[in-house]
């Protein structure tokens, strides 16, 4: 639902748009955390680029399916590819990042090259790494872990300290690189730049 749908190889992608570094926290849903200085740029910059049309509401992301290299895929545990979603909204917050690098270098396989998400606010697992399609939908995407767990891993994945996952408190996290424990934010600290994005909406419920 783009007016102008295009390929993109990664060079393009470090050329057309100007990589800037953005230090963000990581908080993963597992309750480790880590500061991270991305490279990178908005994605609402790639979005405007392609124009989404009016009928567009979500954003679909694919990551590449490959599993001759890439072992964990031949599992049938999990329904492969792994895919994830943002209302076109969030996907538009100017913190909502693509990130082609870390520590000033390109990312390395295991990070998510060539490219990925990086969505601060958002337990880990949104940041879908090594992305190969972008899609701009009507319907709310349905990721890998809604499939594999929807009563664990909800579509919003919002950090929030006061709704604990099924099996443990969201209450606090452990900062690799730091000893004990510290407490979680809401929003993971982000809340001026994204809690109107969810104004009157039900946090528990939208998990
Ligand atoms: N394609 C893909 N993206 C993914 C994952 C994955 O297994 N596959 N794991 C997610 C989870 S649970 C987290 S916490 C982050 C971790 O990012 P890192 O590997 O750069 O630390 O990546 C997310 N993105
Ligand atoms: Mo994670």
């Amino acid at each position: 639902m783009v007016q102008n749908p295009g390929v993109y190889n990664i060079d393009d992608l470090r050329t057309q748009f100007v990589q800037r570094e953005r230090v963000y926290r990581m908080r993963c849903v597992e309750g480790w955390s880590m500061v991270i200085p991305w490279m990178g740029f908005p994605l609402s910059e790639l979005l405007n680029a392609v124009e989404p049309t009016s009928d567009a509401k979500y954003v679909r992301f694919e990551t590449v399916y490959r599993p001759e290299e890439m072992p964990g895929q031949s599992s049938s545990y999990y329904d492969w590819p792994y895919i994830e979603g943002l209302r076109v909204d969030e996907a538009m917050n100017d913190l909502t990042l693509l990130a082609t690098g870390l520590y000033g270098r390109d990312l390395l396989p295991q990070s998510g090259a060539p490219v990925r998400l990086v969505v601060p606010w958002k337990y880990g697992f949104k940041s879908i790494k090594s992305i190969v399609r972008i899609d701009l939908v009507d319907e709310q995407p349905v990721s890998l872990w809604e499939t594999a767990a929807p009563n664990e891993y909800g579509f919003y994945a919002n950090v929030n300290p006061d709704v604990s996952h099924p099996r443990w408190s969201q209450s606090s996290e452990r900062r690799i690189g730091e000893t004990g424990r510290r407490p979680t934010l809401a929003f993971n600290g982000y809340s001026e730049e994204v809690a109107h994005l969810y104004e009157g909406m039900d946090l528990k419920a939208n998990f």
